[in-house]
């Protein structure tokens, strides 16, 4: 049978969720003391590992089929390749920042400023939808050292918690991406390794599902029954099973991860007291 390629980060922040995601898909892996290449045992799926900033070209040329990348390098990058799924994690957003020290108005304040990026086609794009001109310079990393060597004026880099940031006398002023990491494929894959891609993909979407539901247990008084039922938005109708005591019933339901401190108030002053919350693994619907 075809295995299907998919290019994964060698190391690096995407490594570990990547290889979790994997696990969670049920999907069992070797890892190699080399670490260039592995295959699945029990899925038809071979891994490579990859530089992050390699793996869009790999996807385009078909050296892999699919693979997991932040959605800013693949925009950066424009190769000729297709999203399929939006991970739910590698969050990060694209941001310009500028020393603490200047004072900042509005985008208008970027004009005529030399601003180092790795970024530049994204950089590029969004100022000139702005109608800002700048000195776009590239560099290939630490672009948070350039204003304090004096290299650029301000910068445009990823910024998650915002520590580099602060710890280098940068305050962020505009964000030009919100990035994830995301699933990636090539566009021409035959149909035997589409195939295999449905299946994987039919395996995310139910980890993610899960991720972002809770499964809840109650014990509800019978004379409370409809109006509590009526407070808890479910997937479907929820299971209500009779319990010894024949005043009450126990209610089972799943709730969304957004809504559940909402539902769980609500419950509280409807006079609910034994609420049982448990993590939920797959959602198959
Ligand atoms: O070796 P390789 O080329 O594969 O890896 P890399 O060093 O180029 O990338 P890596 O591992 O740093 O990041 C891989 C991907 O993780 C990125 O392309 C993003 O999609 C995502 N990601 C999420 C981040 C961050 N968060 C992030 N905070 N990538 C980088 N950073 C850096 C940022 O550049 C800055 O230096 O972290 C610093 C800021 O972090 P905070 O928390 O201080 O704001
Ligand atoms: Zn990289």
């Amino acid at each position: 049978m075809n295995k299907l390629k998919i290019a994964i980060q060698k190391s690096g922040r995407l490594y570990e969720d990547s290889i979790k995601l994997l696990k969670n898909c049920s999907i069992e892996i070797n890892i190699g003391i080399d670490k260039l290449k592995t295959t699945a045992i029990n899925f038809p799926l071979e891994i490579l590992f990859l530089r992050d900033d390699d793996i869009p070209q790999y996807l385009e040329d078909g050296i892999a089929d699919i693979g997991i990348v932040g959605k800013n390098v693949l925009l950066e990058k424009r190769n000729k390749i297709k999203i399929k799924e939006y991970l739910g994690f590698g969050k990060c957003r694209l941001s310009i920042a500028v020393p603490k020290s200047l004072v900042y108005k509005d985008i208008e304040d970027l004009n005529g400023k030399k601003i180092a990026t790795s970024y530049p086609y994204l950089v590029k794009k969004f100022f000139s939808k702005k109608y800002i001109n700048a000195d776009i310079h590239e560099i290939s990393g630490a672009a948070e050292i350039a204003p304090g060597i004096g290299l650029a004026d301000c910068i445009c880099d990823l910024v998650s918690s915002g520590t580099t940031l602060f710890m280098n006398g940068l305050k962020e002023v505009e964000t030009i991406l919100k990035s994830e990491a995301v699933l990636a494929s090539n566009l021409d894959l035959d149909s035997e390794k589409n195939n295999i891609m449905n299946k994987f993909l039919f395996r995310i979407r139910a980890v993610k599902k899960a991720k972002d539901n809770k499964y809840i247990l109650l014990n509800v008084p019978n004379n409370k029954l409809n109006k509590i039922i009526f407070s808890i938005p479910g997937i479907k109708s929820p299971v209500i099973l009779p319990l010894e005591n024949s005043e009450c019933s126990s209610v089972h339901t799943v709730v969304n991860e957004n809504d559940f401190w909402g539902i769980i108030e609500n419950l509280k002053s409807l006079g609910v007291q034994d609420i049982l919350v448990l993590p939920i693994e797959k959602i198959i619907l």
